[in-house]
């Protein structure tokens, strides 16, 4: 990288800028001038190669392309102030200069847009979306595609910091720093508040940098926020330092960068910067801005462009016009060069597109992903298949406490956080006295955002650390659909080289004799359909132990279901396994023996099928599978035991259409044709919501009576 020229002095007057200050000559302006530069020759590259245009060669494609054109300069010198070695920044599609300022090789910046192996995501995802590995100095956290996502993984980054920082003293966390940048359209995102919250109520070291373009698409930033203005609207927000500037002006930019990054790295909590920019560019490759902005428009935006700006503060003050001109020369030539190299690069191979949907045994000589527990730390953990003889009787409340609790004392890094999980011990009192035990910095209450919830679990397990979530109730889990979804194909989309095991418990299903839309929803389906994800639903204490912490010391993001029946009762009432018992997902229990018709269920409902069958007597011949985990199911068992009984019935408490029920059904049905006596039947809960009244509540779930007879009725085919 260029190093600054000897030729720079503190004392050299600019053009229409004055006397060249001390924190001026401090940047590396060779540096900055080269990322902007290497930045608006990609752009180049890729505009004139744009798929949208007929004279592409066809091995040339870039599929989808954003350009950061106006954006460039003001990122450069963002980056050049991240030299934290556990800093991270969260970012979006027109972040890419702030990457090359980070250590992005051009290689890579233009091979992942051409589709290219290796890369970002090997293929996977389309270029702009971008991610940077690092063991050491500033990494890039994986983005989405998903405006304003970027914000609670980035907040989750900085609690981490604080966290390593001040509870595990670890000195390389000292003064470092998370960042979000994200364009003015995102500040009107749930993601965008929720991480404010997060950041100010916490006072976590975190800059938000908004870079404000006036467009969102083609929306006028006076739509996200009154006037367009987010720093002027946030200026009286408590514990935020807020900034507003030019980011086309080099002077301006810098100094105001400087001090919003000072603020935040002496620990007076996070800062917001707005910087205006213009977009020197359609949205992306398919616009045309056609009917939202005006030639005359667009012509004003020219003017602003902050290349030639920076030029003209950089030479002759900082560099000679012969400097910038083999500046120029150089970036034509690395570019040149690391066009060809990526050209050159193969396509992905179309058989590695499974891979690294889940965690896969590391080959040796591979990386270690980055997020969730080393190999080292997984290892010492270990982990007994066998369960501890003469357990007491628990209940499940206390078996999922119990497991918490061994897990937070052997493992540092474990948190425990969500709606009234630390002082109250959860509305389901399932974390009480945890916080009491080991402090409010690992057992924590959070503000009122499922987003923020598991976007800042993601961010910390990005950062090493093992979050254990809690969403209050299933149904709340809706507003972080998007972090939970992104969670899940994280591995996949970077080519396994990060990754967010996380843990998120989620009471929910019908209570005991209660019921209601919100707090009895189970609807699990939606998890099981959400690629990448773990789902564990136990019937029972020592299933709970097991999975639980299976799910604790495992490197998938995994979602455990605690069934409220099963927190207000005895029911599930089991003998303690241990503290070192681990179930591994994806093995079913047989927990009825028969050879005329296989029962498969999970949950609650197992109780309500054990209860049925037993009644029913041995002559009935049920072979009954407890699930225990519905992703990943276990395929091979269900279809063994279907073999041998020729019937099946599966029966669950979610609603019937496109409820687990259909998908097993449906593999049966493939996989077991030939050795099926009767159609596979399903029992499971009508397409309605779950009621509030007993009656009405009895009269859509399935009962045990109902499902004895259901079991007869298969019989009898
Ligand atoms: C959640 C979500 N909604 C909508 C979109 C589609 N979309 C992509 S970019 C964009 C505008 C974003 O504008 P802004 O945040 O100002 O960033 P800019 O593109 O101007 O840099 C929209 C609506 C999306 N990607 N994600």
């Amino acid at each position: 990288m260029p190093t600054k020229s000897s030729s720079n002095s503190a004392a050299r007057s600019r053009p229409g800028s004055g006397a060249a200050t001390a924190a001026d000559a401090a940047f590396d302006w060779h540096k900055i001038a080269y990322d902007t530069l290497v930045s608006r020759a990609l752009d180049d590259v890729e505009e004139t190669t744009n798929k949208h245009r007929s004279s592409v060669p066809k091995d040339h494609l870039v599929l989808y392309q954003f350009s950061a054109r106006g954006h460039d300069m003001a990122q450069a010198i963002l980056g050049s102030l991240l030299t934290g070695r556990r800093d991270a920044a969260g970012a979006y599609y027109r972040s890419r200069p702030l990457l090359l300022s980070l250590g992005l090789s051009i290689e890579d910046a233009l091979a992942s847009p051409l589709g290219r192996s290796g890369g970002f995501s090997d293929g996977r995802d389309i270029g702009v979306v971008c991610n940077l590995p690092k063991r050491d100095g500033a990494i890039v956290l994986p983005m989405s595609g998903d405006v304003g996502s970027q914000y609670t993984p980035s907040a989750g980054w900085a609690q981490a910091i604080t966290y390593y920082r001040d509870t595990l003293e670890d000195k390389t966390y000292a003064g470092c720093m998370s960042v979000a940048l994200g364009g003015e359209g995102s500040v009107a995102t749930n993601g965008f508040w929720s991480a404010l919250t997060m950041a100010t109520t916490l006072k976590l070291p975190m800059l938000f940098y908004i870079e404000d373009n006036g467009l969102g698409i083609s929306v006028r930033g006076e739509l996200q926020t009154p006037a367009g203005d987010i720093a002027r609207n946030l200026a009286g927000f408590s514990n935020l330092l807020t900034r507003d500037g030019d980011g086309t002006d080099p002077e301006q930019a810098s100094r105001l960068l400087r001090e919003v990054v000072d603020h935040v790295r002496a620990g007076n909590g996070p800062a917001l910067i707005r910087l205006t920019v213009p977009r020197l560019c359609s949205h992306s490759g398919p616009d045309n801005q056609k009917g939202y902005r005006s030639d005359a428009e667009i012509a004003e935006d020219e003017k602003r462009d902050p290349l030639p700006k920076l030029r003209r503060y950089l030479v002759p003050a900082f560099m000679s016009e012969k400097e910038w001109a083999s500046l120029e020369a150089r970036v034509a030539r690395d570019v040149d060069a690391a066009l060809t190299a990526a050209r050159a690069r193969p396509a992905p191979e179309a058989a590695t597109v499974k891979r690294f949907i889940y965690a896969e045994p590391r080959a040796e000589g591979d990386a270690e992903t980055i997020g969730g527990l080393s190999d080292v730390e997984l290892s010492a953990l270990g982990g007994s298949e066998t369960p501890a003889e003469d357990g007491e009787m628990v209940r499940l409340a206390e078996a999922v406490r119990r497991t918490l609790k061994v897990e937070l004392a052997r493992n540092p890094k474990v948190l425990v956080f969500g709606e009234d999980v630390g002082v109250k011990g959860g509305v389901h009192l399932v974390t009480e006295g945890l916080q009491k035990a080991f402090g409010a910095d690992r057992v924590f209450d959070t503000s009122l955002s499922e987003e923020g919830i598991i976007g800042r679990a993601v961010g910390m397990a990005i950062a090493g650390l093992m979050p254990v979530a809690e969403i209050q109730f299933r149904k709340y889990a809706d507003p972080a659909t998007e972090q939970l979804n992104n969670c899940g194909t994280l591995r996949w989309r970077t080519a396994n080289q990060f990754a967010a095991p996380i843990v998120v418990r989620m009471p929910g299903g019908f209570g005991k004799d209660v019921g209601d839309p919100w707090h009895s929803l189970s609807d699990e389906v939606r998890f099981a359909h959400a690629i990448g994800w773990q789902l564990a639903m136990p019937s029972n204490s020592a299933d709970a132990v097991g999975l639980l912490r299976s799910a604790m010391r495992g490197r998938n993001p995994s979602i455990f279901f605690e069934h409220r029946s099963l927190l207000m009762t005895s029911d599930g009432s089991a003998h303690y396994p241990g503290d070192d018992y681990v179930i591994p997902f994806g093995q079913a229990k047989r927990v009825r023996e028969g050879d005329r018709i296989t029962v498969v269920s999970w949950g609650a409902m197992v109780l309500r099928c054990i209860e049925a069958v037993d009644r029913l007597g041995a002559g009935a011949g049920v072979d009954l599978y407890d699930l225990r985990t519905v992703a990943p199911w276990d395929r091979a068992a269900i279809l063994e035991s279907v073999t041998r009984t020729g019937r099946c019935l599966i029966v669950h408490e979610d609603t019937i259409t496109a409820g687990f029920g259909a998908e097993i059904a449906a593999t049966v049905a493939r996989e077991a044709f030939w050795y099926l006596d009767a159609p596979v039947d399903r029992l499971a809960v009508e397409d309605v919501p779950m009621p509030y009244h007993p009656v009405l509540l009895n009269a859509v779930l399935p009962s045990v009576d109902g499902i004895a007879a259901r079991i007869e009725g298969v019989l009898a085919i």
